[in-house]
C-alpha cells in the first residue's frame, strides 16, 4: 500500500519534471526564427575608418536599412597623429550646429557637451590610434544623417553620410 502510493507519487513527479522541462524548452525558443524572421529586425555591421593621418573618413558613405541593428566599429588607421577620433551619428541638418559647439569644446576628453546629446543619434567613445572602438544602435528612420568625428576640427573634412533606407518589402 505504501508502496503503490510511493510510486504513484514519484510517477507524478516524473511527469511534472517533464512538464517543467517542456517548459523550459519551450521558454529557452526564439519568439522569431533566428534568421528571415518577419519580426527579426536585421543585424547589420558597418565598418569605419581614418583616412591614415589624413582627417577623413573612409569610407565616407554607409548605408543601411531603417530598424536594422547596427553594429559600428571605428578603426583608427593614424601613424604619427596623436589625435583620437570618434564617430558621432547626428540628426538630418544637425552637422554645422552640432560642429560649431564641438569646436568649442576644451575638454578632450568628452567632445559631446551634455546639451549637444540632443543633436546625437549615436558615438563611439574616443578612439586612439591604432585601435578600434564599437558602437550599436538601431538605424533611426529612413533618411540622410550626417556622421562627423567631433574633435575640435577635424569635423569640417572628416565627415560623411549614412544613408538609412526604407525596408524592402
Ligand atoms: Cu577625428
Amino acid at each position: 500500500m505504501g508502496m503503490r502510493f510511493y510510486r504513484a507519487t514519484s510517477r507524478e513527479n516524473a511527469l511534472q519534471r517533464d512538464r517543467r522541462r517542456l517548459l523550459t524548452a519551450l521558454l529557452a525558443l526564439p519568439t522569431v526564427p533566428a534568421w528571415g524572421g518577419p519580426m527579426m529586425s536585421s543585424a547589420v555591421e558597418l565598418d569605419i575608418a581614418s583616412d591614415g593621418d589624413n582627417l577623413a573618413f573612409i569610407p565616407n558613405r554607409l548605408s543601411c536599412v531603417t530598424g536594422a541593428n547596427v553594429r559600428l566599429r571605428l578603426h583608427h588607421t593614424g601613424r604619427i597623429i596623436d589625435d583620437p577620433h570618434d564617430w558621432v551619428l547626428l540628426k538630418p541638418g544637425m552637422e554645422n550646429a552640432f560642429l560649431a559647439a564641438a569646436d568649442k569644446q576644451q575638454d578632450d576628453k568628452m567632445v559631446i557637451p551634455p546639451h549637444d546629446r540632443n543633436m546625437v543619434v549615436a558615438a563611439t567613445p574616443l578612439c586612439a590610434r591604432g585601435k578600434t572602438v564599437k558602437v550599436n544602435f538601431i538605424a533611426p528612420a529612413p533618411g540622410n544623417y550626417p556622421f562627423v568625428c567631433s574633435v575640435p576640427g577635424h569635423g569640417e573634412t572628416m565627415h560623411g553620410t549614412l544613408a538609412v533606407t526604407v525596408k524592402p518589402k
